[in-house]
């Protein structure tokens, strides 16, 4: 029997958060590498799929329907799996908290990642250094406030591990080669850490390949 979804994804990228959930909730699905490098995103076969020519893309293989935006994804898949509890239930103390870090990881955080990676293709060439600039200041301006919000607490949202942090964490190794990495701020670093010892981010790091963060904390010696 088919499994219940379809992943189509690219090693790291926006996909990597819904490919994380998938293992950690034990959900069923296969996965199918789009490869970016050579334009396989912008084939006629793919856009009908997914028309914004982007990963990741999710089908639901009973109806056949394709849809995409991870943020989006995780909040689906939260609520297609309740007994997984990936998000607060609608009469919890924690849900306002939850509604509002989403949305502002995935229209602060998640656009000016964007900016940053792709301000000469997405912008203009001559324009790209301002954009990168903006969206740097925008960028650590969430690490600030994101660093606020895990104090003293080893998820974004309550007690447990939500989509939330599925979505921060793979935002948080976006940034691990800028200026200020995100895992520098002092209660992100230990977030992070925590988040990415569990058994499921080694298994979607082994099955896209992927190594080298977040960089081991430095020994220190009396
Ligand atoms: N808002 C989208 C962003 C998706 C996105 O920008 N995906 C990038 C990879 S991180 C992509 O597919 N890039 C290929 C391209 O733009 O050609 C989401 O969260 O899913």
């Amino acid at each position: 029997m088919d499994p219940p979804y379809t992943l189509y994804y690219a090693p790291g990228t926006a996909s990597l958060a819904v490919h994380w959930l998938l293992i950690e909730s034990n959900i069923p699905f296969s996965a199918i590498p789009v490869d970016l490098a050579s334009g396989a995103q912008h084939t006629a076969a793919y856009r009908q799929l997914n028309p914004t020519g982007r990963v990741p893309t999710l089908v639901i293989n009973a109806s056949g329907e394709a849809r995409s935006e991870s943020s989006a994804l995780l909040m689906l898949l939260a609520e297609r799996h309740p007994d997984r509890a990936l998000m607060p239930a609608v009469d919890s103390p924690d849900r306002a908290l939850w509604l509002e870090t989403m949305i502002y990881l995935a229209n602060t955080l998640l656009p000016a990642m964007r900016d940053w990676f792709y301000a000469a293709t997405d912008g203009s060439a001559d324009g790209a250094a301002a954009v990168r600039d903006l969206a740097r200041r925008r960028i650590e301006g969430a690490w600030d406030r994101l660093d606020g919000q895990v104090q003293g607490g080893g998820y974004l949202v309550g007690t447990s591990l939500s989509t939330a942090d599925f979505l921060a964490v793979m935002l948080m190794r976006w940034a691990r080669d800028m200026p200020r990495p995100a895992t520098s701020w002092p209660s992100l670093g230990p977030y992070a850490r925590q988040l990415t010892e569990l058994p499921s981010f080694r298994e979607v790091c082994r099955r896209e390949g992927l190594a080298g963060w977040p960089p081991v904390s430095p020994i220190t010696t009396a």
